[in-house]
Parts: structure tokens; sequence; C-alpha cells
């Protein structure tokens, strides 16, 4: 908000003398004014000034393609009679397809993220003779000053552009590897949203159990660690129609700048516990230590945690570890009485290789 204000104020080395300008500007508005009887617009011309157009311009808008833009709407003698800014969000078309007056439509095609164009619509192009009731008058030329911010198109596909690779590399990152990694979330138009580096760790998740945006699961998927690389997420494999409250707008195309520091490979897909070895014939009576034909969830977590100290079992990574085990032993625990008697271990053990039997 504070830097919103600031915009406000005159730009550091602004000549102090600004008569030239004025005089200038003074004398383009008397002949404007004498013109006045004619349409600023000739015919049915479309003009379009492209005032301000980015070096980089890795895309331009075609037909088809999803948009979103600010404008300033005015007449041309400079009354505002309407204005994106006003709302405070963009304006948001696929282009080409009727979901803006004409004129708009045709201004957009071609232009790049962060490019600038005033735009004069003749009224042929825009609404026409009727106007809009209470809005624009009939026959009016309309200025839209528009600042193109975000595009994208149905089709696009994820973009993952690597651009350092270690050397080494054993294993790459696959679903269920619990993986530590640094990055920088941006918009198109370089507005930056969110970043790791802000909270001064590193985010942490399961790959691919929904603990990211589609797109962010898609994009970590098969990177070495100490890799970076930059990833293009469409819309709808982000944050969609809604975007993020006061963080990421709504179909906004985000981009993303990672860097994986450590990958720590998951158990197969599914699992939460593995024997690394032959299961122990006598299962029960092990974890019944105190041989009562019963086993309490105390037993059960010692048991397990003494597994996975010996190598003997591994648990999945990147979960709490007390979870998983809680888990392990309702699942076992069929009448959920808090204990697990021999005739519901040996009910659960069979089950299982049925089913894995099926499969
Ligand atoms: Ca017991
Ligand atoms: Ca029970």
């Amino acid at each position: 908000m504070g830097a919103r204000h600031r915009t406000a104020a005159a730009p550091p080395g602004m000549p102090v003398s600004r008569w030239p300008v004025l005089a200038l500007q003074a004398a383009f508005l008397v002949s404007f004014v004498t013109c006045n009887d004619a349409p600023p617009v000739p015919g049915d011309q479309l003009h379009i000034d492209r005032t301000s157009v980015p070096e980089l311009c890795p895309r331009s808008v075609k037909e088809g393609d999803f948009v979103r833009y600010h404008y300033h709407g005015t007449f041309p003698d400079g009354t505002k009679f309407d204005s994106s800014y006003d709302r405070g969000t963009t304006y948001n078309v696929f282009v080409g397809k009727g979901q803006t007056i004409a004129g708009m439509d045709k201004a957009l095609i071609g232009m790049c993220v962060n490019e600038r164009r005033l735009v004069k619509i003749p009224p042929s192009l825009a609404y026409g003779s009727e106007g809009m009731a209470g809005v624009i008058p009939p026959d009016a030329v309309l200025h839209f000053d528009v600042l193109l911010l975000d595009i994208w198109n149905p089709e696009d596909k994820m973009e993952i552009k690597t651009y350092y690779k270690p050397e080494n590399c054993a294993r790459t990152v696959q679903v269920s590897d619990f993986i530590r990694y640094h990055y920088n979330g941006t918009l198109l138009d370089g507005t930056l949203f969110d970043s790791s580096h802000q909270y001064g760790k590193t985010y942490n998740i399961v790959l691919g159990s929904g603990q990211v945006i589609m797109g962010m699961d898609i994009g970590l998927q098969d990177m070495c660690v100490g890799e970076k690389r930059t990833v293009f997420i469409p819309p709808h494999l982000g944050y969609g129609e809604a975007g993020v409250e006061g963080e990421v707008p709504g179909s906004a195309v985000l981009i993303f700048n990672i860097e994986l520091l450590e990958l720590i490979p998951g158990l197969p897909d599914g699992y939460m516990f593995v024997w690394n070895g032959d299961v122990s014939p006598n299962l029960f009576e092990e974890i019944d230590k105190d041989q009562n034909g019963e086993i309490f969830l105390q037993e059960f977590t010692e048991y397990i945690n003494a597994q996975v100290e010996s190598g003997k079992g591994q648990l999945a990574p990147g979960f709490d570890p007390a979870k998983i085990i809680e888990n392990m032993f309702k699942n076992q625990d069929r009448n959920e009485d808090g204990k697990i008697t021999e005739a519901e271990f040996k009910l659960k053990d069979q089950e299982d290789k049925e089913r894995h039997d099926e499969l």
C-alpha cells in the first residue's frame, strides 16, 4: 500500500524547469480542441500506440489465449468512464472470443507481458450508436491505457527449464520421496508472491502426497540434489481461477525458481512402513512383550521403533513417526478397544495377504 502512494510523487531526476514540456502539451491541446468537430480517430480505424514495450518478450498474445490486464478507460477529452485499477483486480478474458468489445479483442493481439498500449477504439468496434446506458454515450470513441500482466492458453503444458545440473546424480526425485528445497515464486510480470528464503528455511514435502499444488508436484519430479530449475505452471495446475486471497491473483501463471537441497528416498507408493528383511514368524509374541496375549499401543510403538533403530524396518520419511505407528495400530485393532488380540492380528495379516493375491 505504501509503495503505491510513493509512485504518485515526482520521480527523482525530474528537471526543475518543466515549462518546455508544458508548453508543448498546451500546443497539442489547442490543436486538439480546434479539431474537435472531426472525430479524433478517422473512420472505423483502430489506433494502437505501443507506449511501453519490454526488452524481453518470450511470448505474445494470440487468439484463444487467456489474458489478465489492467486498463484505464477515458473518453477523448480525458474523462474517465471505467478503470480496472479502481476495482483493484485485473480484467480477465479469452482473447478473440467476444468476451470484450471487438476493438479490445483486436488491440490485445500481439501484446507482451508488461507491455503497455494506448488504444483508441472507434464506436463501430465499441458500443456503436447505441452506447451503454448511463456510462457510454452514443457514437463514443474510447481510449484505453492497457497494461498486460499475464498470458496463458488452455493448451499450455508445464514447462521446466533446468539451468544447473550437478555432474553426480545417483538418484532423482520420485513420488513418496521426502525432499527439502528452496524456491522463489513470481508472477509473469515479475511480482514476487512467495519465497522460502523469506522464512529462512527450506520447504519440506513428500512428493506426490498433495502437500503442494499439482504443478509443483510435477515440477519437482526427476530433480537431482543440487539441481536448479525454473518451472512455469499454468493456472489450472496452480491456484486456478480463485487464486490465493491477498497473495496470488486468480487465473495467474506461476513461475517457480527451485533449488533442491536434500532427498530422502521414500517407501513404495502407499506404504508407511516396510520390513527390510524377512518378517519374524513369531511377530505377535515378539510385540507382546509382557506376554499377556494383548498388544497395547505402547508395546506396539516400542517394538516398531526398535525395528527402525536396528535397521530391520523403515518408516515413510517426511511424516510424524508417532502418527504412522498409531495408524498402523488402529488398523490392527479392528474392534477399536485399544488393544490388539492375536485373533485380530492374524485376521488382518490374512486379509492383507488375500488383498495382495488379488493384485
Ligand atoms: Ca501385552
Ligand atoms: Ca482390539
